[in-house]
């Protein structure tokens, strides 16, 4: 198979930057890398970047095209590329809940991939992660409701948070909620159960978010708590668990910084309610949780082109 013209769009940005990185890592090097006029002309290694202009990205020299931009930028540039034929994974929460656009989390339901029309959704960072954990539970014991709290890195706020979080001190380091408030729910949390409930095709799926911003530069953690149909013993669901991610005692986002895996651990029984087990998971927010994602969902479908 020819190697695939690859388009990164946002690539000067936090989820950008380590896209070009992954795709360097993987093999990759039909790479171009686009952002917005303020950095066209600019360098990322022996990249120059250029000004994702429709014009650009409709041109026809692109198979594959990875956005990592605001949902504005890419609900205006995505169709753009798909015009030029090119085949489009968007980061932005822009596609991620359009009924006939698939929302891919691989080892879940990488099988959704094939039912593009040329676009299709990487989750929200912490839905993953969440997504990994909850479905071979789901699978043995049936899921009945499910408690979430993060703890989510300032790089998910972007390359900017990630500078201020820099010029803090220590001592002037405080938690936050950074995102649109609806007046009860912030809409990371609405993100978070309406990803899950698409991803895990369970529509009715009671899910209680928390989210909290904490002053750490890269890794997501969430602390878990879930209640299924069927009793799961915790030492039969850190089986399950450790078979489909990384078990860690105590896992921690310097633990899961700078890896692929998806760290689980603390897995225990939860004795306010019944069946109920509760866990810790942690993922590099911008590798597997953006970046690394987006890049295997693309892989399933150039597997597919080699086999067909
Ligand atoms: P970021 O660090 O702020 O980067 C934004 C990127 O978008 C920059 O490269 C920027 O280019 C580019 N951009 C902005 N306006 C543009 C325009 N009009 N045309 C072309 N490019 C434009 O943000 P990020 O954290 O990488 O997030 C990017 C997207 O990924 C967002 O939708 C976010 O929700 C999603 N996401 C982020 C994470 C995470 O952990 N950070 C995880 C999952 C999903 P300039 O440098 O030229 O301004
Ligand atoms: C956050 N989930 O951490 C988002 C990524 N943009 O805010």
């Amino acid at each position: 198979m020819p190697e695939p013209r690859i388009g990164v769009v946002g690539a000067t940005g936090a989820v950008g930057t380590v896209t070009l990185e992954c795709l360097r890592e993987r093999g990759y090097t039909d790479v171009r890398a686009f952002a917005s006029a303020r950095s066209a002309g600019t360098r990322l290694g022996d990249l120059t970047v250029e000004e994702a202009t429709p014009e650009a990205l409709s041109a026809g020299d692109l198979d594959l095209c990875l956005f990592s931009v605001g949902t504005a930028t890419s609900r205006q540039l995505v169709p753009h590329a798909v015009r030029g034929g090119a085949i489009c994974v968007d980061k932005s929460s822009a596609y991620r809940l359009e009924p006939g656009i698939p929302l891919v989390v691989p080892e879940v339901n990488g099988e959704r991939a094939r039912e593009h029309d040329g676009i299709l959704a990487n989750p929200n960072c912490c839905t993953i992660p969440l997504t990994s954990a909850l479905k071979p539970l789901h699978d043995a014991a049936g899921i009945a409701r499910v408690r979430v709290a993060t703890y989510q890195a300032a790089s998910g706020a972007g390359a900017r948070a990630m500078e201020r979080l820099r010029a803090t001190e220590p001592g002037d380091a405080d938690l936050a909620m950074d995102w649109d408030y609806d007046g009860e729910e912030f809409d990371e949390e609405a993100k978070l159960r309406a990803e899950t409930q698409k991803i895990l095709e369970l529509p009715a799926l009671p899910i209680s978010v928390s989210c909290m911003r904490v002053p750490v530069m890269i890794g997501h953690a969430e602390s878990v708590w879930v209640e299924t149909g069927e009793p799961l013993a915790p030492d039969r669901a850190r089986e399950l668990l450790g078979a489909a991610l990384t078990l860690d005692d105590f896992p921690t986002p310097g633990r899961a910084a700078g890896r692929d895996d998806i760290l689980v651990g603390r897995i225990r029984r939860d004795p306010t309610v019944q069946n109920g087990l509760a866990f810790l998971v942690v993922c590099d927010n911008l590798r597997k949780g953006a970046a690394l994602n987006a890049i295997q969902i693309a892989e399933l479908l150039l597997r597919a082109r080699v086999t067909a």
